[in-house]
């Protein structure tokens, strides 16, 4: 499929996909909604990739949102699938098998923090702000802002952010553990590789599971997630990767993994 509004690439088992919207600061309508997932899917079945790197085109936005032109025009029937659409290209993010990265140029508000806390890491400019301003526009988020934001810093800092619309500055991201790392702007994405290629290196079918393990054993007691932890790691046991992975150590060589 040819895209419009994203630009898609793959180097060294590395894909970037760059939000690519600048009249509108990269903010999502459906189209990009819809190829955003479009390549999601490609990269969930390109076996040669296996780290996807998520950023935003020009300096000033990762992305600034959902549309709010598009959100103006929704009554209460397209609204729930305006809504929904959203929250599955973050869940197809979430399990894609495979980790993401966002690379947060710029603003990142709304729609847009809400793709970047689906990403499994986040790795932001020194430019970078994040935030979610919707109830200044009289709606709360709704591609899972509400959700994901407390899972990652907490229900009090989360609470304060929501309410009060105050951005998050790269530093205070750092500090609230929203982001993983700062960059200087023209180091950015040299900083995200840097990390997509550190991941790559690692067994794939192993990266998988370690995220599945967090994922879903997070919301659960720690005993189910224990017990949840030992099957996937039981999955490890029994791989191909695992055998490759022995024999490097004990060969004094670098690993050969491919993911089965
Ligand atoms: N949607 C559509 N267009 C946008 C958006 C957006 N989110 N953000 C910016 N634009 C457009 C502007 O309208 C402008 O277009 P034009 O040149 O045609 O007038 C262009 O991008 C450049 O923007 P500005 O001129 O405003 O640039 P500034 O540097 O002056 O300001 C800001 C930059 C501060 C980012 C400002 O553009 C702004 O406040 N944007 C909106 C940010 C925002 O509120 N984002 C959250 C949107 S709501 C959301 O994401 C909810 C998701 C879930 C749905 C929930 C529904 C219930």
């Amino acid at each position: 499929m040819g895209y419009e509004n994203v630009r898609y690439s793959i180097e060294n088992n590395i894909a970037i996909l760059t939000v690519d919207r600048p009249k509108a600061l990269n903010a999502l309508d459906a189209q990009t909604i819809r190829e955003i997932r479009s390549v999601l899917g490609e990269v969930k079945e390109n076996e040669a990739v296996r780290v996807l790197v998520i950023t935003g085109s020009g300096e000033k936005a990762f992305v600034a949102g959902a549309d709010i032109v598009e959100i103006n025009k929704l009554g209460l029937k397209e609204g729930y699938d305006f809504l929904r659409a959203g929250h599955q290209m973050n869940r197809d993010i979430e399990t894609l098998g495979k980790p993401t990265i966002a690379a947060i140029n710029g603003l990142a508000l709304g729609g847009g923090c809400e793709l970047a806390m689906s990403c499994t890491l986040r790795v932001v400019s020194e430019k970078a702000m994040l935030g979610l301003p919707e109830l200044g526009l009289g709606v709360i988020p709704g591609y899972g802002g509400t959700q994901r934001l407390p899972r990652l810093i907490g229900k009090g800092p989360a609470l304060w952010y929501l309410l009060t619309g105050d951005m998050i500055d790269a530093a205070k991201a750092v500090d609230l553990g929203l982001a993983n790392l700062m960059a200087k702007p023209e180091e950015l994405m040299e900083k995200a590789l840097a990390v997509a290629g550190k991941i790559a290196s690692k067994a794939p079918l192993a990266v998988k599971m370690a995220i599945c393990a967090v994922n879903y054993g997070t919301g659960v007691d720690l005993e189910t997630g224990i017990v949840l932890e030992s099957a996937l790691a039981n999955v490890t046991i029994a791989s191909a990767d695992k055998k490759e992975g022995i024999a490097a150590f004990l060969e004094k060589r670098k690993p050969a993994y491919k993911g089965e």
